[in-house]
């Protein structure tokens, strides 16, 4: 048909379609420049997390495992497309500031990195995610966990852990069977992670029957809960459970065994670490918290030496998840045989791969399949795995670790 009788609207896509097929193959060239000198070619891989403020250690272990896969590739010297490549990681400090996503996302696009993993937040990987699509770079989370980031039909957007429609059942189901609360408060941290878990867990706990108290807010930086706290001290809650960071869980939990609080607390993962115990001190022992994902600790011991070889230091929690999302991104690569984020996107969709953190497979919204969740108790200053769901299955955990849920 030609252009001239093709309506104006279906002219003006077309039109638009032609610049930002230009503009990918600029972007594409660029994504795999050789290097001055002729050396190896040089693929850039984009990480954006909050590496200063009150998550700032969470922030710091995504980071440590996309570092740690990139040096692992670039020891091995791979070639791919026929030259030889070599990784570099951007970093980027996001601040866990949702309108810091799409800011850091343009940075990366300009900078034509070949691929994302990140950012650390749901609230700022949703944002972030659609400036990614449009520039077709493949980016993978390895810990945002509200659902909406895959349900948004992006072909680029993935994640190596679970959802929170999985991980706010698990934890409420556990705190159903194993307190019977009757009256149950729920405080959310108001960010799209913290009240999207909270909202999982409060339909949880309705549909076993169990009372749930007018939902009680916070912010990502509250760490003065003590108004919220008397407020529900007064409901006699059976147990508390908090949707947000440690940052805020840890002050949450101090503050309420302070006021004489005797409900048992729980929270998701952003509060399922040892920080807890750091940031509350004896108060912390006894909670209860979700991951959703296999507990760091379990992850390969290949993995766990490297990390601790390199950093000095045990991984915390999602640093085994964005360390299989780089490898995720690099295997890709290979596969195809190509940097190019169109040609390795879609081997990336279909890819089977045994990671630190168990096996990987990607569904078609990009979530990864049949993703396990842990359940954690904090014992004598430490959290400590004590079942993880698979399949709809509860194992406990020494039974997982034995290779029995693998
Ligand atoms: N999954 C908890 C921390 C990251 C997030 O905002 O989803």
């Amino acid at each position: 048909m030609p252009l001239t009788r093709v309506p104006f609207r279906l002219r003006s896509v077309a039109v638009l379609s032609a610049v930002l097929l230009v503009a990918a193959c600029g972007k594409q060239e660029e994504a795999a420049k050789p290097a001055a000198g002729g050396g190896a070619t040089v693929v850039k891989i984009g990480h954006a997390a909050p590496l200063t403020g009150g998550i700032a250690h969470l922030g710091k272990d995504n980071e440590a495992g996309v570092r740690l896969a990139v040096d692992e590739a670039n020891a091995k010297g791979l070639t791919i497309g026929g030259a030889k490549v070599q990784f570099e990681m951007l970093s980027e400090d996001d601040e866990g500031k949702p309108d810091k996503g799409p800011i850091i996302a343009q940075k990366f696009t300009d900078a034509k990195v070949a691929g994302v993993v990140g950012h650390l937040n749901s609230g700022v990987t949703i944002p972030a995610s659609a400036v990614y699509n449009t520039a077709g770079i493949p980016m993978i989370s390895g810990s945002a966990t509200n659902p909406k980031l895959t349900e948004q039909g992006f072909a680029v957007t993935f994640r190596t852990v679970g959802r929170d429609d999985q991980q706010g059942p698990a934890i409420a189901s556990y705190l159903a069977a194993q307190f019977q609360p009757k009256v149950v408060a729920v405080v959310d941290d108001a960010t799209s992670y913290g009240e999207g878990l909270a909202n999982e867990v409060e339909k949880s706990l309705k549909a076993a029957g169990i009372t749930v108290l007018a939902r009680e807010k916070g912010t990502d930086k509250t760490t003065d809960w003590k108004a919220i706290l008397t407020k529900l001290k007064g409901k006699k809650p059976d147990a508390i459970f908090y949707g947000g960071m440690d940052s805020g869980g840890g002050p949450l939990v101090k503050q309420g065994r302070e006021l004489g609080i005797k409900a048992v607390f729980a929270f998701g993962d952003g509060a399922c670490t040892d920080k807890m115990q750091e940031l509350a001190g004896a108060a912390a022992e006894g909670l209860v918290c979700s991951q959703a994902g296999i507990p760091a600790q379990a992850s390969s011991k290949s993995f766990i030496d490297a990390f601790k070889a390199k950093f000095g230091s045990d991984p915390i929690i999602y640093a085994p998840f964005t360390y299989d999302a780089t490898n995720l991104i690099i295997t890709a690569m290979q596969k195809a045989d190509s940097v190019d984020p169109a040609k390795y996107l879609p081997v990336l969709k279909a890819i089977s791969f045994d990671g630190a953190s168990g096996h990987i497979e990607f569904d078609e919204k990009g979530d990864r399949k049949d993703a396990e969740m842990t359940i954690f108790t904090l014992k004598d200053g430490k959290i400590v795995p004590v079942a993880i769901i698979k399949s709809g299955k509860t194992i406990p955990f020494e039974e997982f670790a034995k290779g029995a849920g693998a």
